[in-house]
C-alpha cells in the first residue's frame, strides 16, 4: 500500500518573524533575567517574550537574526534550540549550567 504524503506549507511573514527558542535549562526567574538581558544587549529593540513553565523564549527582534539570537542566548550559558512554528524539534534534556544549581 502506498501512503498519502501530506506537505504542509506555512508561509510566514519574515519581515517581523517571531523567533521562537525552547531553553530547557531556563528554570528559574534568574535564569528568564539574564537571558532577557542578553538578548537585549544584542537587539534593543527587540520584543521579549519568556515562558518559564514550558521553557519557551519568543523574540520578535527588530535587527538581529536568529542565529545571532541563539549566539546570544548560549553564550549566556544557556542551550537553545530553535523551534520551528510548524514542527517542534526534539531537545536532548540537557540539565547543567543553571545559575540557581
Ligand atoms: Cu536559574
Amino acid at each position: 500500500m502506498t501512503g498519502l504524503t501530506l506537505i504542509f506549507i506555512n508561509h510566514y511573514s519574515w519581515n517581523q518573524a517571531m523567533i521562537t527558542f525552547e531553553v530547557d535549562d531556563m528554570t528559574c526567574g534568574h535564569c528568564v533575567g539574564t537571558i532577557s538581558k542578553a538578548i537585549a544587549s544584542l537587539d534593543n529593540g527587540a520584543q521579549i517574550q519568556l515562558d518559564l513553565a514550558t521553557h519557551r523564549v519568543q523574540i520578535e527582534p527588530i535587527a538581529a537574526t536568529a542565529q545571532q539570537l541563539s549566539n546570544a542566548i548560549r553564550n549566556a550559558g544557556y542551550s537553545p534550540a530553535v523551534i520551528d512554528g510548524s514542527s517542534p524539534i526534539p531537545v536532548a534534556t540537557k540539565r547543567s549550567g543553571c545559575c540557581c544549581g
